[in-house]
């Protein structure tokens, strides 16, 4: 019978977790090069079954501390995980946030624990897809647990449900009016709320008010996000934010949304891969400057010409 698919190279590498190929891989598909490319679809089937943890919210809110506590958190309980950070802009200690206690040295020399920032510089509208890429070579380097903080165009990047499976949005205290307007969006993308900063004045409002809105929201999924206070600074709130996390895994197994989900985030994927190669391909079109005269000239609206180039299109197939 057919052996077991033959991986490339890189990709045999990648999967006994070499660490300068896994870097080198990532770096390569952050430029796109057609050697990661052929790793990333060698590696695809092996690939689909890692938790992954999006932590999103506004500018300084504690999401790289979080992120820090949680891979202490994770490290006591022999869990090995990844991290990715797209532009984060504060440093990772990899793990040593509560006063060096248990420090892996660096980050890097702990073989359980990846941490990798990623650019999100040069980036126009493909910070998702890069992103996920790279989750796919961490869980194809044996990573099945996987942290991304995201920062967003807005202050709280709605991407983050187009790659995680688990969306955590991350406040602190005294984001009254803030999280009024955000309201709407925030619930759409919540799993989990953390309000951190609890040690500051204000937290257990905030996390009232949150928890009433959750209520509220009371959504057709059958899950309402749990809101969670934590302090970095004193490590409170770190193993129940943890266990909300958990507990969202486990519902998304046991109600078959996990499912649902993959083939929502999928979908998405395939239909924005194949639009922006149509959007290429629309403007290479050398009919275009022909097509643009009418418009330009007031003869013929734009929804009319493009109306016309799509029947085209599609009478040529
Ligand atoms: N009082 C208090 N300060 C905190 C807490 N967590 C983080 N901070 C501080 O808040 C600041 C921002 O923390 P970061 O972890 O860099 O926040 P971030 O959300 O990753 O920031 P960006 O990546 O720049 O959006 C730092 O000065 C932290 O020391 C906390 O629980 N309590
Ligand atoms: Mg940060």
């Amino acid at each position: 019978m057919s052996p077991a698919p033959r991986l490339p190279p890189a990709a045999r590498a990648l999967r006994a977790g070499d660490r300068r190929v896994l870097a080198r891989l990532i770096t390569e598909t952050e430029n796109d090069l057609p050697r990661a490319r052929a790793v990333l679809r060698a590696i695809y089937p092996l690939t689909g079954r890692a938790r992954i943890v999006g932590l999103t919210g506004p500018l300084g809110v504690g999401k790289s501390s979080l992120i820090n506590a949680l891979l202490l958190h994770l490290r006591q309980r022999g869990r090995r995980v990844a991290v990715v950070a797209v532009d984060p802009s504060s440093p990772f200690s990899g793990g040593s946030v509560l006063g060096d206690r248990i420090r892996f040295d660096t980050a890097s020399e702990d073989p359980h624990v990846y941490v990798r920032s990623m650019a999100s510089r040069g980036h126009t509208g493909g910070l998702a897809r890069t992103t996920r890429e790279v989750v796919r070579l961490l869980e194809a380097a044996g990573f099945d647990l996987v942290l991304v903080e995201t920062v967003g165009s807005g202050q709280v990047d709605v991407e983050v449900r187009e790659i995680a499976t688990t969306s955590v949005v991350v406040l602190v205290p005294h984001l009254g009016d803030e999280v009024q307007t955000l309201k709407a969006g925030l619930f759409e993308i919540a799993d989990v709320f953390c309000v951190n900063k609890a040690d500051l004045p204000g937290a257990d409002r905030a996390r009232r008010d949150l928890s009433e809105l959750a209520a509220l929201g009371a959504p057709a999924s059958g899950w309402r996000p749990p809101v969670v206070a934590t302090s970095t600074s004193d490590g409170t709130g770190i193993p129940e934010l943890w266990e909300a996390i958990e507990a969202h895994e486990r519902y998304l197994d046991e109600s078959g949304r996990r499912l649902a989900e993959e083939r929502r985030r999928l979908t998405n994927e395939v239909v924005t891969l194949a639009e922006e190669r149509f959007r290429t391909h629309l403007a290479r079109d050398r009919s275009l400057a022909r097509r643009i005269a009418p418009v330009l000239a007031r003869r013929i609206d734009p929804e009319t010409a493009a109306r016309r180039w799509w029947a085209e299109i599609q009478r040529r197939r």
